[in-house]
């Protein structure tokens, strides 16, 4: 790209866009006109790469979120112009940060599911895989988080008040969407996926409900003025809010009608290009095409794809069913059985009673597949995908889906084993493990540019960038002093920059010489921040005891955010903040512990923590976590892990080596056996550092605002039964910490732990996750422009 050409384009869209010239230009502006000036020179690559996929056999990702973050910076990463656009920008007297500063999340998800959607989709074009998202397009993504007076306020979210300029509006390429009370537009919008070292050019296709007619005359002229507009809204409610994972009975039916809209128009869009290349739906649909179930919520397109081909093409319920037996496979991203998805019956059908009849056929054939295979009554119940008045979503998507697969190593054998293990016997040639990974275009070269100059310095060039598993190379300096010198001098750096922000936005100071400790993850009690918590009071009431305590300073980070009808959740978000105000308020302490919670935790603030991590906090009760992603950015940053053996941790653990890293806790088979025998009571009876800081719930040390909240917390853990152990597992995370202080000590020690972890990041790289889902579930190829 010439610097000039783009100069010229940027003032040009100013003038054209916002009529004025690039010197009375505000922040938002320019970074509009930047993006489209960007955009303008991948269009034709983007082009190309579609036609170039469309010849061959391709995938589909269908996910009902794309935590996608910013793009701007990502963009320019990929593009490879990143350096030179700062430059000019400089030349032009524009700070880039500032730029980039401006550009809102593209919040579409709750999580980590929507978060590995985003990651894939990075991987896929960097990999040149022929991958498709498709997905939803919320005007309003997660919620906007503030801290008052320590609780949580909720805000909506946004995210297009300056526009959206890296999404392209394919009005011709819309789809009609049937639902029983009335037809709507599902209009995509695509937004360019840009392969890194690469000209391929992926797309996330993102669908907008809309009404059919923008305004209805007939009712305007009758003066039926609010008529007119309620229909536009009805249709355009099915895609105004993302769903917060928490949701309640009120919301339920428009969110079923979003997860059909999602897959009826996109199984309308892969059938019409189809037809478009082969006049007819031929079984060659099921062989051209991969479809990925993102969790259970696309699960809706196995029968929207059999209502098609047989009431629209004329194929037969057998043909149409191995079709879909052949395109569909299903991820889980839970392990909680109780968590899997159900819908009543009555629902799909006051909605969509056609695919209720087809959910109803797959289930009288499957049943009878059964009985023939000599399955009793009490075996078959447990398959049915009706049962009880409810659609089974899960059973839906593992019966028809040729692959079953789970997200880490563990998770994928606890499914085998425990939660879905009728049906591992039943196909265990069905079940597969892809363990999640991280684009490192995102979290490293963008986020850590200073780590990446090293990296790319040590190892010689920047190839790492694609094939992450070079970082192993890295592993023979762990003894060259030059090399940990200047690593850790980065990760020193990189917790500057975190606290001048954290400063700005929350208001405290932190010293970047102390230890960072950081836990960011949506708030759930499974993830047990609460622990960490209880942790940080008694290590505060120790220090006050005894003011030469022998510890390094410790500055503890949380951000999370607690679905907005998740009590208990949000209980510990005011928990937390409570303890924050004692301690960073008590000059008793010397500072020698603060506590921040920083609001609005998002993608872009992980960029700014995960780099600034001394330790990465992954205390999930053993069995619970299926994965975890954020343990693999901050592991890939340097930074030890302090955690369970819960999910990816103990791969991460295994790659680094333990002696890397700080476990504690019970581990799946502990807690299996401990079972009912569980009495949360001994421990804190005996325990009276512990029994202490629970009591500080109940006993007016903290005020949770008259709610009651604090005593409810408290029932969970000495009325309830603990059921995520923690007062199990609290002395020996308080052992484990006393070994991080330890290990804290020897500089040059830790250092090579940090140093270590890095290096033996690579395999947590997405690339090679989606590899994995291309080869061994999808059978596609990569493809290069
Ligand atoms: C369900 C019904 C109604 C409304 C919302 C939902 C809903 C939405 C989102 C249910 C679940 C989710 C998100 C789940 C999630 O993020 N799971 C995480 O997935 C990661 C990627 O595989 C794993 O690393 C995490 O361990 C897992 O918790």
């Amino acid at each position: 790209m010439n610097k000039e050409e783009l100069k010229l384009s940027i003032e040009r869209t100013i003038k054209v866009k916002y009529g004025k010239t690039l010197d009375k230009a505000l922040d938002y502006e320019i970074f509009n006109a930047l993006s489209l000036s960007l955009l303008e020179n991948i269009v034709d690559d983007w082009n190309e790469t579609t036609e170039l996929y469309a010849k061959g056999k391709q995938a589909y990702y269908f996910s009902a979120e794309y935590l996608m973050g910013r793009a701007l910076g990502n963009n320019l990463i990929s593009m490879g112009v990143y350096d030179e656009v700062r430059e000019l920008l400089e030349e032009l007297n524009i700070n880039i940060n500032k730029i980039e500063e401006i550009e809102e999340d593209a919040g579409l998800g709750n999580g980590g599911l929507g978060r590995l959607s985003a990651c894939f989709m990075d991987s896929a074009a960097t990999m040149e895989i022929p991958l498709i998202g498709y997905g939803l397009r919320y005007n309003n993504g997660l919620f906007n988080q503030y801290v008052e007076d320590g609780f949580q306020v909720e805000d909506g979210d946004y995210w297009l008040k300056y526009g959206d300029p890296w999404s392209i509006r394919k009005e011709s390429e819309t789809q009609v969407i049937h639902f029983e009370d009335m037809d709507v537009k599902a209009v995509p919008y695509d937004m360019p996926i840009i392969g890194y070292g690469t000209r391929n050019v992926n797309t996330l296709r993102l669908w907008k409900a809309e009404p059919l007619k923008e305004f209805d005359f007939k009712l305007f002229n009758d003066q039926k003025y609010d008529e007119a507009i309620r229909l536009k809204n009805r249709a355009e409610d099915i895609t105004r809010v993302l769903y917060p994972n928490d949701s309640t009975e009120e919301g339920k039916l428009l969110r079923l009608k979003q997860q059909y809209l999602l897959v009826s128009a996109s199984i309308k869009d892969i059938i019409k290009k189809h037809k478009e290349k082969f006049g007819t739906v031929t079984k060659r649909l099921g062989e051209l095409n991969a479809v990925q179930l993102n969790d259970t919520h696309p699960t809706l397109g196995i029968p929207e794809l059999i209502r098609i081909l047989v009431d629209e093409e004329g194929l037969t319920f057998d043909e149409s069913l191995s079709i879909a037996k052949c395109m569909f496979s299903y991820t889980n991203h839970t392990i909680l059985a109780e968590a899997l998805e159900k819908w009543d019956i009555t629902l799909i059908k006051e909605l969509f009673p056609r695919i209720l009849e087809v959910i109803q056929e797959i289930d009288k054939r499957f049943i009878a597949e059964l009985k023939a295979a000599g399955y009793s009554g009490n075996a078959i119940k447990d398959y049915r995908i009706i049962y009880k008045k409810q659609a089974r979503m899960a059973n839906l998507a593992i019966h028809v889906g040729s692959a079953v697969n789970g997200v880490a190593k563990l998770h994928t054998d606890i499914l085998k084993e425990t939660e879905l293990k009728n049906w591992y016997e039943l196909y265990p040639e069905k079940f597969q493990n892809k363990t999640n990974g991280i684009t490192p275009r995102r979290w490293l070269r963008l986020c850590n540019p200073e780590l990446s100059s090293l990296i790319t310095e040590v190892l010689g060039n920047e190839d790492w960038v694609r094939d992450l598993s070079l970082l192993k190379n890295l592993e023979k300096y762990v003894n060259d002093k030059s090399v940990l010198n200047k690593f850790m001098s980065i990760k020193h750096k990189k917790k500057e920059q975190l606290a001048e922000y954290v400063k700005e936005n929350e208001g405290v100071t932190i010293d970047p010489d102390s230890l960072f400790d950081i836990q960011i993850k949506r708030l759930h009690e499974y993830k047990r921040q609460l622990l960490n918590a209880f942790y940080i009071l008694d290590l505060y009431y120790r220090v006050k005891e005894d003011s030469n305590m022998d510890i390094p300073k410790i500055t503890f980070l949380f951000g999370a955010k607690a679905f907005p009808g998740y009590k208990r959740a949000k209980a510990i978000v005011k928990f937390i903040n409570e303890i924050a105000n004692l301690v960073n308020n008590d000059k008793t302490i010397n500072g020698k512990i603060k506590v921040v919670f920083v609001q609005n935790y998002r993608v872009s603030y992980a960029e700014k923590l995960c780099p600034a991590a001394d330790i990465s906090k992954q205390i999930s009760t053993a069995g619970k976590e299926a994965s975890g992603t954020g343990n693999m950015k901050l592991m890939l940053n340097g930074a030890p892990t302090f955690g369970t053996l819960d999910g990816a941790n103990v791969e991460i653990v295994n790659e680094s080596g333990r002696e890397n890293n700080f476990i504690f806790g019970l581990e799946v088979e502990d807690i299996e056996e401990l079972g009912k025998n569980y009495n949360p009571k001994d421990y804190y009876e005996k325990n009276p550092s512990l029994k202490r800081v629970v009591d500080a719930l109940v006993d007016g040390t903290f005020d949770d605002g008259g709610s009651g909240d604090f005593e409810d917390l408290f029932d969970s853990l000495l009325e309830e039964g603990d059921q995520y152990y923690l007062l199990a597992d609290f002395q020996s995370f308080k052992e484990t910490e006393d070994k991080v202080f330890e290990a804290y000590k020897d500089k040059e020690e830790w250092a090579k732990k940090c140093f270590l972890n890095t290096c033996n990041a690579g395999i947590f790289s997405s690339d090679r996750t989606i590899l994995e889902y291309a080869r061994e579930i999808w059978m596609v190829e990569r493809k290069s422009l």
